[in-house]
């Protein structure tokens, strides 16, 4: 039987050739993890985002994602003199510090070399791609993830104003979560979900970007 689920493709074809967006992965269920990260960024890129813009790290599991995502929007408002990865103990390939010379106050000794300003760039993330893979075991755990993770990234990015594409499969069995990130274990492979965040980041940080 063929069913009426799923996402219908957008009408518009959104430019992310101005936009950065961050991609923040649990490390738990890696191999489905990997799947979804490469689906997101291949069709964030094939939006038009740079390879520059797109920013990804890591935390331990997907309990560990609301707090991560909220400290890389912050950190990637942060202005001149720390960088968002500094803020974070991370290394960001968008913040890239530059050197200017400042102009001498007047009246000043102007055979001094002029103080150095380091410049960093202000460049907020457009939109924020949280992954995670939750795979039901035998207790209660994967409720309390399930339920506490969604209801905290949507509280981050209603709060924000900064997209959170919800990138967390919950999944009661491995051969689910598989064929959601198109590793399916039979002929049928399924559809890595991965790509329509990537789509749904794009489209979400456009728009939320012309909104504002
Ligand atoms: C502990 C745990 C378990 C049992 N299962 C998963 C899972 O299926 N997916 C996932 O992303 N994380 C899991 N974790 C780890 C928690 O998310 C978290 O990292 C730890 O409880 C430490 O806070």
């Amino acid at each position: 039987m063929t069913t009426i689920k799923g996402l219908s493709p957008s009408t518009t074809q959104f430019d992310g050739s101005g936009l950065r967006v961050a991609i923040v992965h649990a490390r738990w269920n890696k191999s489905v993890i990997d799947a979804l990260v490469a689906g997101a960024v291949a069709k964030l890129k094939e939006c038009g985002v740079k390879d520059s813009n797109i920013v990804v790290q890591s935390v331990p599991g997907s309990f560990e994602l609301p707090l991560a995502c909220s400290k890389v929007i912050a950190g990637s408002h942060v202005q001149a003199g720390a960088s968002a990865g500094d803020l974070l103990g991370l290394t960001f390939g968008g913040s890239t510090a530059s050197l200017t010379s400042a102009k001498p106050p007047p009246g000043s000794d102007t055979s001094a070399p002029p103080p150095t300003v380091v410049n960093i760039p202000n460049t907020p993330f457009d939109a924020v791609i949280a992954i995670g893979v939750l795979i039901k075991g035998s207790t209660m755990h994967f409720e309390y993830i399930c339920d506490s993770v969604s209801h905290a990234l949507m509280k981050l990015q209603v709060d924000t104003g900064v997209p959170v594409i919800f990138g967390v499969l919950t999944a009661l069995t491995d051969d689910q979560a598989l064929l959601r990130a198109g590793l399916g274990r039979g002929e049928n492979k399924g559809h890595n979900h991965g790509e329509d965040w990537g789509l749904a980041a794009v489209e979400m940080g456009t728009k939320c970007k012309s909104w504002t």
